[in-house]
């Protein structure tokens, strides 16, 4: 492997960015020479139990921070050495670029494509967000598509859970997902806000589960973090600053 991966990997593992592939690709709008991206990604609560660590340490990580979570992972992203040519792409709030995750973290072996929208991951099942991607012209080790069968292939367990009809029982679950349906039921309702009932209905990768709290925090801005700075208390003097959904991009 790459020294510079290696390290990357070693210093995105210890604060809970603890999943990655890599996908071999011809070029990227981001960086037409890309030859390959590594993707990274947080599985089950170590990202979320990191942060805590640090706010708890230092509570500036909290109240300074319009997007703690992210900021979090930026902070520890400036210390990993990347090739002189790559481009690096975080799903963040304060990231200016857009990729779509999914498309590649699914491209880099990391889960199959799930009947409600989400990649669904070999251990974590659903509970895997998506953090950043490393786009670059070195020809790295593409990671192997898993090898474990979709499980939403005989499962269909989500479809009823979601109560805005989002979710079919499609004979193929890549075709299961109705996005409209989901985004226009985030517009008109709150009862998905803070939470996601299919998620929490799949049954896949249940020890990785988000705590009630991670769950609150990454799902809904408003009162997210206010959660989260009693549960240490700390003082969040932001708290409860700008709507949910909007521009609350720490999701995963
Ligand atoms: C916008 C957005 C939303 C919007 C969607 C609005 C809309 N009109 O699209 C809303 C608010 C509904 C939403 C909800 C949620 N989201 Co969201 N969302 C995003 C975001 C920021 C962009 C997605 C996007 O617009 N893609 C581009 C458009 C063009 O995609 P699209 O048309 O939907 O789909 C195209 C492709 O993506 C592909 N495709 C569609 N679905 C899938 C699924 C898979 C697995 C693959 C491989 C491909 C694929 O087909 C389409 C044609 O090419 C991404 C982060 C990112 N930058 O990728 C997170 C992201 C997709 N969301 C995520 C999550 C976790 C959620 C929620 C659980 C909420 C939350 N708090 O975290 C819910 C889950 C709803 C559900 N059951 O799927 C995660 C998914 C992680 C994972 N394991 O897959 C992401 C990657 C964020 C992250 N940091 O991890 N989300």
């Amino acid at each position: 492997m790459a020294p510079w991966l290696a390290e990357t990997l070693t210093r995105m593992h210890a604060i809970g960015v603890n999943v990655h592939g890599v996908a071999r690709i011809d070029g990227h709008e981001v960086l037409p020479a890309a030859r390959s991206v590594v993707v990274l990604g947080s599985g089950g609560t170590a990202l979320f139990d990191a942060l805590c660590a640090e706010i708890r340490a230092r509570p500036a990580a909290l109240a300074d921070e319009d997007h703690p979570l992210d900021s979090f992972v930026r902070r520890t992203l400036a210390d990993c050495p990347t090739p002189a040519d790559a481009v690096v792409v975080r799903a963040a709030g304060d990231e200016t670029t857009f990729v779509d995750f999914r498309v590649l973290a699914h491209a880099a072996g990391l889960g199959h494509t799930s009947r409600l929208g989400l990649l669904l991951h070999d251990v974590h099942g659903p509970w895997l967000g998506l953090r950043v991607a490393v786009f670059t012209s070195q020809e790295l080790s593409p990671t192997p598509m898993p090898a474990s069968p979709n499980p939403c292939v005989d499962c269909t367990v989500c479809v009823p859970a979601c109560p805005f009809d989002a979710i079919t029982d499609a004979p193929d679950p890549r075709h299961g997902f109705d996005i409209r349906a989901c985004a226009e039921s985030h517009q008109t309702s709150d009862r998905c806000a803070r939470t996601c009932h299919a998620r929490m209905a799949c049954p896949q990768g249940a020890p990785s589960r988000y705590s009630a709290l991670q769950v609150h925090y990454h799902y809904d801005r408003s009162t997210g973090r206010r959660a989260l700075a009693e549960h240490l208390r700390v003082d969040d003097t932001r708290s409860g600053a700008g709507p949910f959904w909007s521009d609350w991009s720490e999701d995963g």
